[in-house]
Order: structure tokens, then sequence, then C-alpha cells
């Protein structure tokens, strides 16, 4: 495919094809632990975006690398995230009901099997980092150190804390800023990171560069998801819609209107795509910064 023809839609299509393809071929069955691997396969077969293997694969390309070496860690990168989805389900946490247009995991499983289903996606998201073949002993050892910062306690597990313990409280820009920048930036900026490991590049300046795009693009990101929890339905979200205000959480819109929000995104939207645009094979990333602006989703 010569990808540089196409659409970010045509793109971000090919690619989850191409990450769907992989997603469940670690399991196995064992009628023993069956619905441990139910569960996985369906929250990992949920109707997601794949945002952050597109991620994965495109700052893989974008650093020199290829497709196939990229495959791992983008698998990798959505088996956390779907861990991170299911957990942030359960009754202890957001008690949702809906993800992805479906009933969410434990509605499905019950709790410890969602539970456990997450706890095994976080776990083996590292085996399959160890295990990609295609990238040197020393890239992997990188990309599960970055990934693991960005997913645990310096990372998605903390920004999860602090949003937790902000429930009806009222944070500042900044708090929220910070709390954006764990929950849902430290994954994707994991992502871009991992592309550059796939590549087997260690160039700093592309590094810096691929870091200020990922920061930009989860911040304008994340208002989006806040913008779009206060202005679209449930059923255009496929998860509950209006949460942000139903749970008293301290999203960005509690400190900016709607069209201060929207200004914010396009903001960090321009920013992202200036910290790259001067390097050659960026078009597919700084067109996909723009489309996340766009998105209905
Ligand atoms: C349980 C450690 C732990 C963390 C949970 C991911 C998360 C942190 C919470 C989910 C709720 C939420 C609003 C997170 C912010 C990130 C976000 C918008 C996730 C949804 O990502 P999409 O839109 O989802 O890429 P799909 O379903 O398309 O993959």
């Amino acid at each position: 495919m010569q990808e540089q023809t196409y659409s970010v839609e045509e793109l971000l299509l090919h690619h989850a094809k191409q990450v769907e393809a992989v997603l469940t071929t670690h399991l196995s069955g064992d009628p023993d632990y069956q619905p441990l691997i139910d569960a996985q396969i369906y929250s990992l077969t949920g109707k997601g975006k794949r945002i952050r293997p597109f991620l994965v694969i495109e700052s893989c390309l974008f650093c020199g690398g290829t497709t196939e070496a990229a495959l791992p860690f983008a698998k990798a990168v959505e088996m956390i995230h779907t861990y991170s989805l299911i957990h942030d389900d359960l009754p202890c946490m957001d008690n949702d009901t809906l993800r992805r247009g479906r009933p969410t995991n434990h509605v499905v499983f019950g709790e410890s099997t969602a539970l456990l289903a997450g706890d095994s996606l976080l776990t083996d998201a590292f085996g399959v980092i160890a295990g990609n073949e295609l990238v040197s002993p020393e890239f992997r050892v990188m990309a599960a150190k970055i990934l693991s910062s960005c997913a645990g306690t310096e990372g998605m597990a903390s920004g999860q804390a602090i949003d937790l313990a902000g429930t009806g409280k009222q944070l500042s820009l900044e708090q929220i800023a910070k709390l954006h920048d764990r929950k849902t930036g430290a994954l994707i900026r994991a992502s871009v990171l991992l592309g550059q490991c796939a590549a087997q590049s260690d160039d700093q300046e592309i590094s810096e560069a691929l870091t200020t795009y990922a920061n930009s693009i989860g911040r304008a990101f994340q208002i989006l998801d806040d913008l779009l929890d206060a202005t679209a339905t449930s059923s255009q979200l496929g998860k509950t819609a209006g949460k942000d205000d139903a749970q008293q959480k301290s999203g960005w819109l509690s400190r900016r209107t709607l069209e201060q929000a929207a200004e914010d995104a396009k903001e960090l939207t321009v920013r992202a795509q200036e910290s790259i645009q001067d390097y050659p094979g960026s078009d597919h990333l700084v067109s996909f910064a723009g489309w996340l602006l766009e998105r209905k989703q």
C-alpha cells in the first residue's frame, strides 16, 4: 500500500486491520481458564479507534522503520490501553456499563474475571514487547522501560489516582492539565516513542520532537474528549456521555467555556504539527493531529 496517497481515515483503518490481525494471537484456549481468555478477546476485539497502534506504526515509519517491526509494540500499547478501559469501568472506579458500544467487561464476565483480564493484558503486554524479534534486545528493553514509566506510577496509573481523588473538588486548570498529561497523554507519548524504538532510532532530537508532538495531541485529545462528553450522545460515542458532570469530575470544561476549550484544542494541534512538520516523512503524523481535532467519537 502506497500510504502517502491515503486519507487519515483510510490509514487508520489500514493500521487497525494490521494490529487487529495480531491482537489475540498470544491467547490460546484452555478450558480451565477459558473465561479469562474470552474476557480478554471480548475487550480486545471491541470497536476501538486504534489510535495508539496508529501512532506506534506511523512514528516507526517516520523514523525509518517498518510496520512489521512496529506491530508487536503497537499490539502491546493497545493491550495496555484495553486493560485500562476494563479497570476504569469497574464498579470500584467509574462503575460504567457501556464501552465501545457494548456492555462493559465486568457486566458480561463478572468483576473478578474483568479484573484478571485487565491484569493479564497489562502483564502479557511486556511479554509481547520482549518477544519482538525484529528489534534488537537493547531497543526492546528501552521500549519496556518507556511503557512501564508511561503506564505505571509516574504515568497513567497516577493520572487515574489523581482523577479519582479530585472527584467533587474544584481543580485548577494547571492541575487538570497535569492529570490529563498522565491519564491520557502518557500512553500517547509511549506510543510515539515505542514507534521510534521499533525503528531502532535513538536520535535525541527526533525523540524530543515526537515527545512535544505527543504531549500536545494528548492534551488536545483529552480536551476533545471532554467536549464530546458534554455535547455528544452515548450512542454516538459508544460509551456513557455526560459522565464528567454526573460524577462531578474536574474536566477541562469546569474551567473553560465550550468555545475556549475548542480554541485550546486547536492551539495544541498547531503546536503538535509545528513540532514535526519540518522533518521529512512527517505528513501522516501532521494530518493525524488535524484529524483528531475533527473527530466525533
Ligand atoms: C485503570 C490505571 C487505569 C487507568 C484508567 C484509560 C483510563 C485510565 C480511563 C478511561 C477513561 C478516560 C476518559 C480516559 C482518558 C483516555 C481516553 C479518552 C480513553 C479512551 O480512548 P479512545 O477514545 O478509546 O482512544 P477507544 O475505545 O477508541 O480505544
